[in-house]
């Protein structure tokens, strides 16, 4: 089967066109302080971070349109994000990276836990979101920082997966050199999550 029958297509199968932005994700929305939050990192790095929102906000921001597909068959196109990446983390000498990280666990509030391999978390279609097109994250939609993955139109290089793979209210980054379901995959969602293929459970 090909991997992508409709070639010019933004349309992953089974998936339908929205305009609005639906709010999807299991519990409450938590409060943000911008005082008291902090984004931490651990694992297989070599030193252990912790940023005050103060800090984490002032990294240089990197910006990336995508399409964005819901694993309950919405897709919105063109959507604007406006973050940082892992790559922004390295390069601020922030984060250096063990050679046995393979995995990433982004953690979020109330034990959220969201798992993709490193290849994926570090491409250019995952952001750690701060604002949606050009205003600050909403919280319904993960303020202050969220993951966000989707597929940047033309760029067939790079491995698209469903929306669920980007955690709201990201708290923290764990990288591990094996891999461990995050919340929905243990819910019975598929582990890799590629929208052209379709892999929505598992
Ligand atoms: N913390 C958290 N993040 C989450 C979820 C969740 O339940 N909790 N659900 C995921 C799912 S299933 C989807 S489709 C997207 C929805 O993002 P949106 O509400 O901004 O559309 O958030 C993802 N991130
Ligand atoms: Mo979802």
């Amino acid at each position: 089967m090909e991997k992508r029958p409709d070639k010019e297509g933004r349309i992953p199968p089974g998936q339908l066109l929205t305009k609005r932005f639906p709010v999807l994700h299991y519990g409450p929305v938590p409060a943000f302080d911008p005082e008291t939050w902090t984004f931490i990192v651990w694992g297989e790095v070599e030193k252990p971070l912790r940023l005050t929102w103060q800090e984490l906000d002032a990294l240089p921001k990197t910006r990336v349109k995508m399409d964005v597909h819901c694993v309950t068959t919405w897709s919105k196109l063109d959507t604007e994000w406006e973050g940082i990446s892992l790559k922004t983390l390295e390069d601020a000498g922030l984060v250096k990276l063990t050679p046995k990280a393979r995995y990433v666990i982004q953690h979020a509030a109330f034990g959220f836990t969201a798992n993709l391999p490193l290849e994926v978390f570090r491409a250019e279609n995952f952001l750690m979101a701060t604002s949606f097109n050009g205003q600050p994250l909403p919280p319904e939609h993960g303020a202050p920082l969220r993951g966000v993955c989707g597929a940047i139109p033309g760029r067939k290089d790079l491995k698209d997966v469903y929306l669920w793979k980007g955690a709201k209210w990201l708290t923290g980054l764990e990288f591990c050199e094996h891999d461990r379901p995050g919340f929905w995959e243990r819910a019975g969602y598929h582990n890799e999550a590629d929208v052209w293929l379709e892999e929505r459970t598992a």
